[in-house]
């Protein structure tokens, strides 16, 4: 959507995907998720699929859809389709058949009987109640929009359905899946929930780690085939199970819990500034828990996430706290994810007007809170401000296309750019590259085990070890010097002087001993 538009119509499209292949190559990429391109009326960008087996005009055509995989596959990048199975659009043909009450479609969704209100108070995700009256008391369940409906996974004939999407694109060359919100799609009772609101009851549902095991024997055996699951508000059994070493589910698993720590009492929109002790310790959980039995994906960015550079680094230290970041969540075990433009330190939005935010999450909450002016919550955490448009170079709109794009470009985009960085020895994508590259290589950091150090003075700090050579990292989270002594060979820094017993501003340290 926002990485490169190649026809100028202002909306990212598979033709520039193609385009900027050979960046990607360059940078080190090897798997790339691209968020859904499927038919769409495109009021959750792009996750209300109204046909999984077609490209949305926007986006391009089946053609360019199998040149991209061509593409790829000569620069061994493999691609990666985000498969959201949660739900689909409510103009999705097996909608409108199950609405018709067409027999072929008999319970393909999640549908309740109740008199003049809705069946239980769950509530969804984009704000009020999780369900929708489609004729006098028959009421749908939709945990995201109302026009998501969530489908019956009991059904064997949705599942079936559902296993052709996967057939069908295993068949044209994909190399991998990311199963959207794949642990909400087990739901078996319905009561009320007065503390979350359904999720006790919607998320890791009985027959959750059934279906992923069906799924499993849909998707190819070679080993470079990569499943993702994404789970959402999981715990530690459930996403052990999910990605456990057997691989009798998913191969590994998108979690959130590191990135709930700026929300105050559950409120994503209540504003409030991270708490890094909480950080800490929600990474050395997870992390040293699931990483040998299971598989986590370390992330800081995507698609949903406001930028990290602006979460956790004060602007003044934006290019080596990035890289700083970046070296915190890679250096961790398992396959790491980058989102477009993280790698050149990309920045929130800045949206000035209420008007400017486009996502329906953010829309919902502003509607429904009458609010006239931005409040600071979603300035700070609105999923737009991770979906501006890639800053390429310093043309107009950013070189991401010619036309006004369909969101707002970044006014930082004249001083943080691709082009201006490729030239920079010393920029954030001059780092990633290199960083990629190390990582890549590396026996400690891909065969190491794991373990967490006690976090004081804002240094976050764990050891990788492997055979007898152990890698000590250290983090400073924070903008002022730290007085901690370490000795060993440094290996790695975002500083070229590096003093043994002080850690400067958000620098890291990688320490051989
Ligand atoms: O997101 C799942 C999800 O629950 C969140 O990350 C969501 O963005 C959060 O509730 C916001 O506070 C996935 C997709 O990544 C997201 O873009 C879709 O909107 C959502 O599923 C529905 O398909």
């Amino acid at each position: 959507m926002s990485f490169k538009d190649s026809n100028d119509d202002g909306y990212g499209d598979l033709r520039g995907v193609i385009q900027k292949l050979d960046y990607l190559e360059w940078l080190g990429v090897d798997y790339l998720w691209i968020s859904p391109f499927y038919k769409t009326p495109f009021k959750d960008n792009g996750y209300d699929v109204s046909d999984y087996l077609s490209v949305d005009d926007r986006f391009g055509t089946k053609n360019d859809f199998l040149d991209l995989l061509k593409k790829s596959k000569k620069r061994n990048i493999k691609i990666i389709m985000d498969l959201v199975f949660n739900h689909t659009s409510t103009e999705h043909i097996w909608f409108k058949k199950w609405i018709n009450g067409e027999s072929e479609y008999k319970d393909f969704y999640i549908s309740k009987y109740s008199n003049n209100k809705p069946p239980n108070n769950w509530k969804s995700k984009f704000g009020g109640s999780a369900w929708k009256e489609y004729k006098k008391d028959n009421w749908y369940l939709c945990l995201f929009d109302k026009t998501q409906a969530d489908l019956n996974w009991e059904n064997p004939n949705v599942r079936k359905k559902l296993y052709e999407v996967i057939k069908y694109y295993v068949d044209l060359g994909v190399q991998g899946f990311r199963f959207d919100v794949i642990n909400l799609i087990s739901k078996t009772q319905y009561k009320n929930d007065y503390i979350s609101y359904g999720k006790k009851y919607y998320t890791n549902g009985y027959k959750f780690h059934k279906f992923l095991e069906e799924i499993r024997t849909h998707l190819p055996k070679n080993n470079q085939f990569l499943s993702i699951a994404e789970l959402s508000s999981t715990d530690i059994k459930n996403t052990i199970q999910s990605t456990n070493q057997k691989k009798t589910e998913l191969d590994c698993a998108f979690i959130f819990c590191h990135l709930k720590i700026d929300y105050k009492n559950n409120d994503k929109f209540a504003y409030k500034e991270p708490n890094m002790k909480k950080f800490n310790k929600t990474l050395a959980r997870w992390f040293s828990k699931c990483y040998e039995k299971g598989s986590l994906v370390g992330f800081l960015n995507n698609h949903d996430q406001p930028r990290s550079v602006s979460r956790f680094i004060k602007k003044e230290y934006h290019q080596i706290g990035s890289k700083m970041l970046f070296a915190l969540i890679s250096l961790l075990p398992g396959h790491t994810c980058i989102y477009q433009g993280e790698e050149i330190a990309m920045t929130n939005g800045d949206f000035a007007n209420i008007t400017d935010f486009l996502d329906i999450e953010t829309v919902n909450y502003l509607k429904a809170n009458n609010y006239v002016k931005i409040p600071k919550g979603v300035l700070q955490k609105s999923r737009d401000n991770s979906r501006t448009p890639m800053q390429w170079n310093n043309d107009i709109y950013s070189g991401f296309s010619k036309l006004l794009p369909w969101i707002k470009v970044n006014q930082n985009y004249a001083n943080k750019n691709v082009f201006k960085q490729k030239q920079d020895p010393d920029s954030t994508l001059n780092f990633y590259k290199e960083f990629i590259d190390f990582l890549k290589k590396d026996d400690v950091l891909n065969y190491g085990s794991l373990f967490f150090h006690r976090f004081r003075k804002n240094i976050i700090s764990y050891s990788r070890i492997w055979n007898n050579t152990k890698y000590h990292c250290l983090f400073n989270l924070s903008s002022k010097n730290v007085k901690y002594n370490f000795n060993g060979e440094v290996m790695k820094s975002n500083y070229n002087q590096c003093i043994s017993n002080m850690i400067k501003p958000y620098q890291f340290l990688v320490i051989r001993k």
